[in-house]
């Protein structure tokens, strides 16, 4: 029987390695015989993705609310394309979605709730996989380019934000970044195996987040 494509979700700190990790999963998931693409949030080659950029280069301002809007409408304008995707039978494997959306609007001082309301009703992602390393070991890899919130104090914030809220999400997995690129793959690709498994005993149908 076909089955829709499975929806991956990265999440994490900079520097935490989610996107090789994606990269390397959409390539073997291909060479394994499935049909897999990479998407990322925030998508800056859009036009709401360009003034993303803007702000997040420094050279636009906006309010936080504006921001916070403007970033969750960057995932609403694609949510038909993601889900004809899926249903082609296609993965996606996503680099960030709303789970950062609604972690760095929080740790800049914002209620949670409030956060992570314009999101409500989006895809909901299979399975997120959350990427966390000690400190220590983050700030061993190579350092933050100038963008806003490449601040460690901040990332700090975002960390405890990410802890907090993932913790009481029912598709998380908490993924021990810590190690070499291949150990890390090693453990996403035992829980890919088994998502894998259980979309296809699973009935199809798309589920929506925090509704
Ligand atoms: P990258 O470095 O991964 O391109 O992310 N962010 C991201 C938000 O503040 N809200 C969001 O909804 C998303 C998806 C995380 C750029 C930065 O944008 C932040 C880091």
């Amino acid at each position: 029987m076909s089955r829709r494509g499975l929806f991956i979700v990265f999440e994490g700190l900079d520097r935490c390695g989610k996107t090789s990790q994606c990269e390397q999963l959409v390539n073997f998931l291909k060479q394994s015989g499935q049909k897999a693409i990479m998407k990322r949030y925030p998508d800056r080659t859009t036009t709401i993705g360009q003034t993303i950029n803007n702000y997040l280069q420094g050279k636009q301002n906006l309010s936080d609310q504006a921001i916070h809007l403007i970033f969750s409408a960057n995932r609403w304008e694609q949510q038909e394309e993601l889900k004809k995707i899926l249903e082609e039978g296609t993965n996606i494997v996503c680099d960030r979605y709303c789970y950062s959306g609604a972690v760095y609007t929080s740790a800049k001082g914002y209620d949670m709730e409030w956060c992570k309301n314009p999101d409500k009703g989006l895809i909901k992602p299979d399975i997120v996989l959350y990427l966390h390393a000690p400190k220590e070991v983050i700030s061993k890899r190579s350092g933050f380019g100038g963008e806003v919130y490449e601040k460690e104090e901040f990332q700090q914030k975002v960390r405890e934000a990410f802890d907090k809220l993932l913790q009481n999400e029912d598709n998380v997995v908490f993924i021990d970044a810590s190690g070499t690129k291949e150990e890390v793959f090693e453990l996403i690709n035992q829980h890919i195996k088994k998502a894998l498994e259980d979309i296809t005993s699973k009935d199809q149908k798309i589920s929506h987040l925090w509704v």
